[in-house]
């Protein structure tokens, strides 16, 4: 093979030799390797990110990155990686392999040089090698002087080519084993326990990350055999399709809206630009971008230059077909994003990453390369398929319009004066105390519950307003259709601030605002809506702690005429032990009504019509047989399933009850969830709900 100096050759040797005081003899050169390579194992976070699993992972992610660039050079076509048994590596390629003829200057082979000589990083040289992993790059040598073996085999020039080292230090100069007529490299290496936390790899995550070098680097072939274990497990990957197969994989669960998928590849301003995108009937936006193979997840000029070139383009062709009329405003960035899936990979010489995880992608010339080479495309792929763009244009207008409609309702509802004058709305029970410090507004699920509660509650400082559950529970209700609505609005006034422009804090009617819900999936579902509503339009409420959950009680445990609540599954295992000692010695029962909760033992009259719904308690059910009692246990399922009087003793009463200060976290995470609960995409709602079915108390608070 004829050999050319590549400049990343001629780079690398470069630092190598200024790095290395060459020494004939093997002793001295011991030495210079390790000094050479103690900077990486005394600090291996600085190469590697971290000595725990991520850095493990990035071990295999610097010697596949080299394959990479070798096949982005265009001399190789396949990388295999393997996991094999006692936590070693091998990575392959079958590019040129790694040159092992004697370099002049450091009288070593140039194999030896790129493994044992810590490089600056940044291999990227002239116009044939402009690509790499970049940053991570700096390579072989890291993960030589972080395991505690790495062996070498490279076939060239007709021979069989092998260096093996211990923890950075070659055992042997790079000798000659055979004839052979093959090419390539292959490195397997054994991480160094000493430096590691634990060397167990991850396949899913080495899948991934294979997967995505897969899509991003046309045409390679990747196989990955998982040889750990007795019975091997195999993956190949090729994509031909390059960024066009990563936008399909990614739509893949989804709706799309065009079935012809945008896709260019060209170069502009001495950078590649691949861009693959299409829509889908979703809210969600799904953009990947990637400099030179890495991940970008904080995006940068690349991906800025592409949301304004679909902007653009967007706006301009929909004006010119007419779609967009003269009088109706711009599409905006945010219109033409909505439903995207998108991967925007582009390769240049000199990557600048930016930001606090160097996760953005800095350099301009990406910015401008990027738009023109996706604007030009972008306006021929419109033109050429008439059925795509009318779908594409249907779908942002239509996001458009849904934007403007939910403004104008937002508008209407905050108009000024629109909560002036209003009285207070007739479902409020309201306190007669005139001190907001002294009242609290207990809003309750569901009109029965609401019954109960104006019947049980203190009504000197305790209002009520029932809120029906149906009307807030329409799925999809937007926040701004939830402010046209009736109950809302009721809840509004009640509360006394105003909204909008007018809010204001000093005409707080109460200081403490309780949402009492149902502990399973409908109250969270509500309790997450109104969350979300006093963050979005109430927040100096949250701020300033003036909103509370309310806890009622899971399970009512009755043991003779001791009846005691329990708040979580362990209180009520607790609550049926303690029930049953005290019962099994025969001490008083008073001794047990001591508690805070026990209390309240009141109303066991009630029970009777109750006792039938008794749940059989896993803990409840054993040793009844040595003399313990069977405690009768009901699992409340709502607030109804309570008279007044247990409903004021266990949750509203200010002596016993346990309330949850919400705090704006809290409410943040709640209105984030809104979009999940409330959003056009069934799926992630179904997930959501069927995940937290079981853990439903802990939804959101
Ligand atoms: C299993 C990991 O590391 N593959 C590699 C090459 C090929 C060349 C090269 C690598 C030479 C002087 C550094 C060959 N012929 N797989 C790999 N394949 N490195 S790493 O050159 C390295 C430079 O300093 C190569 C001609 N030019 C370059």
């Amino acid at each position: 093979m004829a050999e050319k100096p590549e400049k990343k050759a001629a780079q690398k040797e470069e630092k190598g030799i200024s790095n290395t005081k060459g020494s004939a003899s093997y002793g001295a050169k011991d030495i210079t390797v390790l000094e050479g390579l103690e900077p990486v194992r005394k600090r291996p976070g600085m190469y590697i990110g971290s000595t725990g699993t991520t850095g493990l992972h990035h071990l295999i992610w610097e010697i596949v990155d080299n394959c990479i660039d070798e096949v982005m050079a265009g001399f190789a076509t396949t990388v295999t990686v393997e996991l094999l048994p006692d936590g070693k590596v091998s990575v392959q390629d079958d590019g040129r392999g790694i040159p092992v003829d004697i370099h002049p200057q450091t009288k070593k082979s140039t194999l030896e040089t790129v493994m044992t000589v810590l490089h600056a990083g940044g291999k990227f040289g002239g116009d044939g090698y402009k690509v790499s992993g970049g940053l991570h790059g700096v390579g072989a040598s890291v993960v030589n002087a972080l395991s505690t073996w790495v062996k070498v085999e490279v076939n060239r020039d007709g021979g069989s080519f092998v260096q093996e080292y211990k923890r950075g230090v070659p055992e042997y100069k790079v000798k000659k084993i055979g004839a052979s007529k093959s090419h390539g490299t292959k490195t397997t290496f054994s991480p160094d326990p000493t430096i590691f936390s634990e060397i167990e790899f991850n396949d899913k995550v080495i899948l991934e990350r294979l997967r995505q070098q897969a899509y991003l680097t046309k045409g390679v072939r990747i196989n990955f055999y998982d040889r750990r274990k007795p019975v091997p497990y195999f993956y190949g990957f090729y994509f031909e399709g390059g960024v066009l197969s990563y936008v399909k994989y990614l739509s893949q669960k989804k709706n799309r809206l065009n079935e012809d998928i945008f896709y260019v590849e060209k170069e502009a301003e001495k950078l590649d630009i691949e861009v693959g995108f299409l829509y889908v009937d979703d809210t969600r936006v799904v953009e990947m971008s990637f400099a030179n193979n890495i991940n970008t997840p904080e995006g940068g000029m690349h991906l800025t230059g592409f949301r304004s070139a679909l902007t653009r383009t967007l706006n301009n062709f929909a004006r010119a077909e007419g779609w967009l009329k003269e009088k109706e405003e711009n599409l905006t960035a945010d219109d033409v994003r909505e439903g995207l899936v998108a991967v925007i990979s582009v390769k240049l010489q000199d990557p600048q990453f930016e930001g606090q995880t160097k996760a953005k992608l800095g350099n301009p010339e990406a910015r401008t390369a990027t738009e023109s080479v996706v604007s030009e495309a972008l306006k021929v792929f419109l033109e050429k398929h008439p059925q795509e763009a009318k779908s594409i244009i249907n779908k942002v207008l239509l996001t458009a319009k849904a934007r403007l409609a939910a403004k104008a309702a937002r508008d209407t509802v905050l108009r000024k004066g629109a909560f002036e004058g209003l009285t207070l709305p007739g479902k409020l029970a309201d306190c007669t105390s005139k001190s907001a410090a002294d009242s609290e507004l207990f809003i309750v699920e569901g009109d029965s519950a609401g019954g109960t509660a104006k019947q049980g509650r203190n009504r000197h400082t305790q209002a009520i307003l029932p809120l029906r559950g149906k009307p807030l529970n329409v799925e999809r209700a937007r926040l701004d259709k939830m402010l046209a609505n009736a109950e809302v609005r009721s809840l509004v006034i009640a509360i006394g601030t105003a909204i909008g422009e007018e809010f204001n804090i000093e005409k707080l009617r109460y200081h403490k605002i309780v949402i009492m819900t149902d502990a399973d999936v409908d109250g969270a579902h509500i309790r997450t809506l109104l969350l979300t509503l006093f963050y979005r339009y109430f927040r100096a409420v949250v701020d300033q702690g003036y909103v509370y959950i309310a806890q009622p009680p899971l399970y009512r445990i009755q043991l003779g005429r001791e009846i005691r609540y329990a708040f979580s599954d362990d209180e009520r295992d607790r609550v049926v032990a303690e029930l049953q000692k005290t019962k099994a010695t025969g001490a008083a029962a008073a001794k047990a009504a001591k508690g805070k909760k026990s209390a309240m033992a009141a109303g066991g009259e009630e029970e009777s019509a109750l006792s039938g719904e008794e749940a059989p308690a896993e803990g409840a059910a054993e040793g009844s047989g040595d003399g313990k009692r069977q405690p009768n246990i009901q699992r409340y399922k709502g607030l109804g399933e309570m008279n007044a009087e247990q409903l004021w003793e266990t949750t509203m009463n200010p002596e016993f009850r346990i309330l949850k200060r919400v705090t704006v976290e809290d409410a943040e995470r709640a209105d984030k969830l809104f979009d999940t609960l409330m959003g056009d995409a069934v799926e992630p709602r179904k997930n959501f709900i069927q995940a937290h079915a079981a853990t439903v108390q802990n939804l959101d608070v």
